[in-house]
């Protein structure tokens, strides 16, 4: 059979016309020429596993944790493989409060009770005995607010399988258990399916897989990481819900059709690997995992300080390239990244779609990891230190969400300086004239020329703000100094 042959091994019947011109471009193909040359292919058909048992669905519930597996991994440090030839998988779904800004407790559905779920770490040729129990159901004491039973599914894009049978959704009390193997290298997202997706989604219920080529990675490296960037799009509870004297943050089903997420962030946290920077010595060689999961925004992955030696697109060493600035990751695309760390320092990732970064996608990976700088610290916000009027409310949460990438206030300079007593050292209209246009007063404002000098040049971005939301910051900043010291922190969290 000549190479170029087509090969239609489909049990489908094609309509009359189309088997016409698979007819005439078979004719064509065999026409083709020498054959040529036959490498092997290790994902040939005859090579990778296609078939996998129908999912089980039972009645018995999973009590105890809910997630269970040597290959889990929890957080951003991942063990290295486990051998097991055949890894057991329990992943249950739990609603819970997650606090991801400082403040922002959010009501969120997850796999394993965490956001982002636990990742499980494979090698091709694996294969995955995953269960899971829906626990929506379960009440988790003084959050009955958060107990919504509803129905749940898992879809696992590192598998090939047929979705009508794995993927269903189960109702609260189900468990479903199915396997498959994991044919591909990559690192691949997971995520509930169960209508409307984007809900669940958006709602905290992804996780990724990663699964290593046969013979392991071609690069030695010191460390490797993991980070998954993902949106929220939150509000605080329209009913009111408040838990320790804070209100519920509930899903803003606006924000999310509109795609206009309120924190964009990196491991579930805003600003999270900030307070807890990634570690490596000046020398070392550093593999990131990285996953944009969406839903919705593309990330432009970006560490300040280095570039990347070798990018294995999603996660495959094929997939090679190499000195990349940046990589660019849709919704549910990944990539290896390894880089050098070459000198003393904390290397900044973000996504540069700054307003992403903004948002909270920004974490270090840091060879100063012994002496975090104080601020850096995370407080929690005191209970009493809230503030009850609406208007400086809107401000301390947008700056939260907008300022925090650069800003602390009292917890010492970040990118920007630190702003506790900023209303003591300007007056409220050089304030209204630098959020309106910071680039003009940079070239017009004394003030502002020697701020960016000390502030090593970089200049602070406009943020495009309205004359109401800065009447928000401004009141916001009033009410941060007239609060006793301490207690009207605002800063980076966990
Ligand atoms: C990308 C980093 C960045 C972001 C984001 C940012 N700033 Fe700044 N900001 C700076 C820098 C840097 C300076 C110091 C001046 C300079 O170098 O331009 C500054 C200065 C300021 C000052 C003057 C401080 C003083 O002591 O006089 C205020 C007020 C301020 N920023 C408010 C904000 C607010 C409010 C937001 C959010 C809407 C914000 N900034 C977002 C970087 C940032
Ligand atoms: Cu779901």
């Amino acid at each position: 059979m000549p190479l170029c042959f087509l090969r239609l091994d489909v049990s489908y019947e094609p309509p009359v016309i189309v088997r016409g011109l698979l007819a005439a471009s078979i004719i064509v193909l065999t026409a083709c020429g020498p054959a040529p040359k036959v490498v092997s292919d290790p994902y040939d058909a005859s090579k990778i596993e296609l078939k996998s048992p129908p999912a089980t669905l039972s009645a018995a519930r999973h009590s105890g944790p809910f997630s269970k597996g040597d290959s889990l991994n929890f957080d951003a440090q991942l063990k290295p493989l486990d051998p097991a030839p055949i890894k057991y998988v329990q992943l249950d779904t739990s609603h819970k409060l997650v606090e991801i800004a400082p403040g922002v407790k959010f009501s969120a559905w997850t796999f394993g009770d965490q956001v982002p779920g636990p990742t499980v770490r494979a090698r091709v040729g694996d294969k995955i005995h995953f269960s899971m129990t829906n626990r929506s159901d379960e009440t988790l004491s003084a959050m009955s607010m958060v107990v919504a039973p509803m129905m749940h599914s898992m879809d696992f894009h590192a598998a090939m399988v047929s979705p009508q049978d794995k993927y269903r959704s189960i109702a609260p009390g189900q468990t479903i258990e199915f396997e498959f193997t994991a044919n591909y290298a990559g690192i691949f997202m997971y995520h509930c399916g169960t209508p409307m997706i984007l809900e669940h989604i958006a709602s905290g219920m992804y996780g990724a897989v990663i699964v290593e080529p046969k013979e392991g990675y071609p690069t030695k490296v010191d460390h490797e990481y993991l980070v998954i960037q993902s949106e929220f799009y939150v509000k605080p509870d329209p009913a009111g819900q408040k838990v320790d004297g804070t209100p519920v943050y509930v899903l803003d089903a606006d924000r999310l059709k509109a795609a206009q997420p309120t924190y964009t962030v990196f491991n579930g946290v805003h600003n999270g690997m900030v307070k807890k920077p990634l570690v490596a010595k000046p020398g070392e060689r550093v593999r990131l995992f990285v996953l944009n999961v969406g839903p919705s925004k593309t990330s432009s992955f970006h560490v300040v300080g280095t570039i990347f030696d070798r990018v294995w697109l999603e996660g495959n060493p094929d997939n090679q390239m190499r000195g990349m600035q940046t990589v660019l990751l849709g919704s549910s695309n990944s990539a290896i990244v390894e880089m050098m760390i070459p000198e003393a320092g904390s290397y900044i990732m973000v996504d540069h779609h700054f307003a992403n970064a903004s948002q909270g996608a920004i974490g270090l990976i840091s060879t100063l990891a012994q002496a975090k700088p104080a601020d850096l610290e995370h407080h929690n916000m005191e209970a009493s230190s809230a503030p009850t009027d609406p208007k400086i409310m809107q401000g301390k949460l947008a700056f939260e969400s907008k300022c925090l990438a650069c800003h602390s206030i009292g917890q010492g300079n970040k990118l920007g300086p630190d702003l506790a007593g900023v209303t003591q050292r300007r007056k409220d209209d050089w304030l209204a004239q630098w959020l309106a246009a910071p680039e003009k007063m940079l070239q017009t404002d004394a003030v502002a020329k020697a701020m960016l000098k000390e502030f090593n040049n970089i200049p602070m971005p406009n943020q495009g703000l309205s004359k109401p939301e800065i009447g928000q910051y401004i009141a916001y900043f009033h009410w941060a100094d007239s609060q006793k010291a301490g207690a009207a922190k605002a800063q980076s969290a966990h």
